[in-house]
């Protein structure tokens, strides 16, 4: 048998873990997690290579009835990505019954020709009899190749996922290169990392309303330190004010936490700047979701 390589896809609702999943398998904070829906705005490539197989994740945003035209955007990404793939993986999480978000997507799977996978995620917080019988109900639905329960934050059964989508794959070409696990290029990874701290630090109604924008990246000369500096657009005054907190004590804390993370992604000193300046209601207007990169 020669080399396999393919691509999965990794569906669901919102918050199952699809992103988790993505980061465990490849070993690397790319696609960011947090315990608020939607987090993923854009359609993230993440690649695991070994001797014998090579698996393009294709992280998704989640399916949801959309609010407006970034949420239009997001399901259209979610639904257009199922065919063009090798492996699907329904990503699912501890709740005991299939409740009404999970059917819709059940029931649009029923048209899919692509194997699916239905993978159970947070099994550490199930008992085993609720497992079993979660299991048997998603069998009956009849749609499944294969059931995999794991659990991505704890690391369990990660590697019975991976030979699950190995056994999956067709024989094919090495797509990309062994060191590449990404294709977010480097300032939309960083940008990213800094919208996970807002929509960790900050909570209310503001966290959709974000986009983070990395203005400028620069080797200090004589080279180890990178100057970063990145604006966070929120849609209101008001906003602005939550986000910076009082005496900028937010905004430091988010600044802080995201330098530690950048330094660790680009293994080098980061000096980081962060302004917050506010765009109303930039959801709604194609130019700016296009300028933010959820455009593909
Ligand atoms: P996504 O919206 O599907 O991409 O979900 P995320 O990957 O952002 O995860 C949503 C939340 O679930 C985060 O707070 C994760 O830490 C948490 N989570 C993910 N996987 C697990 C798991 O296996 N067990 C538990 N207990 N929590 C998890
Ligand atoms: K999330
Ligand atoms: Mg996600």
């Amino acid at each position: 048998m020669g080399f396999k390589s393919g691509f999965a896809s990794i569906i669901g609702r919102p918050n199952v873990g699809k992103s988790t999943i993505m980061n465990k398998v490849v070993g690397e904070k790319i696609a960011i997690m947090s315990d608020k829906p939607q987090t993923t705005r854009n359609k993230i490539q993440s690649v695991l290579t070994t001797k014998d197989f090579q698996i393009v994740f294709l992280d998704t945003p989640g399916i949801h009835k959309p609010k407006n035209k970034l949420g239009e955007y997001m399901v259209k990404v979610a639904s257009d990505s199922l065919n063009e793939v090798d492996v699907v993986l329904f990503v699912v999480d501890d709740s005991k019954t299939i409740g009404p978000g999970d059917r819709r997507i059940i029931e649009d799977l029923r048209n899919v020709k692509t194997p699916i996978v239905l993978v159970i995620n947070k099994i550490d917080k199930m008992e085993k009899e609720d497992l079993i019988l979660l299991m048997k109900k998603y069998d009956d639905e009849g749609i499944f190749d294969e059931i995999v329960p794991i659990s991505a934050l704890k690391e369990g059964h990660l590697n019975s996922l991976i030979n699950t989508i190995n056994k999956h794959l067709p024989e094919g070409p090495k797509y990309f290169p062994d060191e590449m696990i990404t294709d977010q290029p480097e300032r939309v990874l960083i940008s990213e990392l800094i919208r996970e701290k807002v929509l960790h630090y900050v909570h209310e109604e503001v966290p959709h309303g974000v986009a983070v924008e990395v203005e400028q990246m620069k080797s200090r000369e004589g080279g180890n330190i990178i100057d970063i500096s990145a604006v966070i657009y929120c849609e209101r005054d008001s906003h602005k004010g939550i986000i910076i907190g009082k005496n900028g004590r937010k905004l430091k804390g988010i600044g802080k936490s995201a330098r530690e993370d950048i330094q660790r992604l680009l293994g080098s000193k980061v000096y980081l700047q962060t302004w917050v300046k506010v765009k109303s209601n930039w959801r709604n207007l194609e130019n700016y979701i296009s300028s933010f990169g959820y455009n593909n």
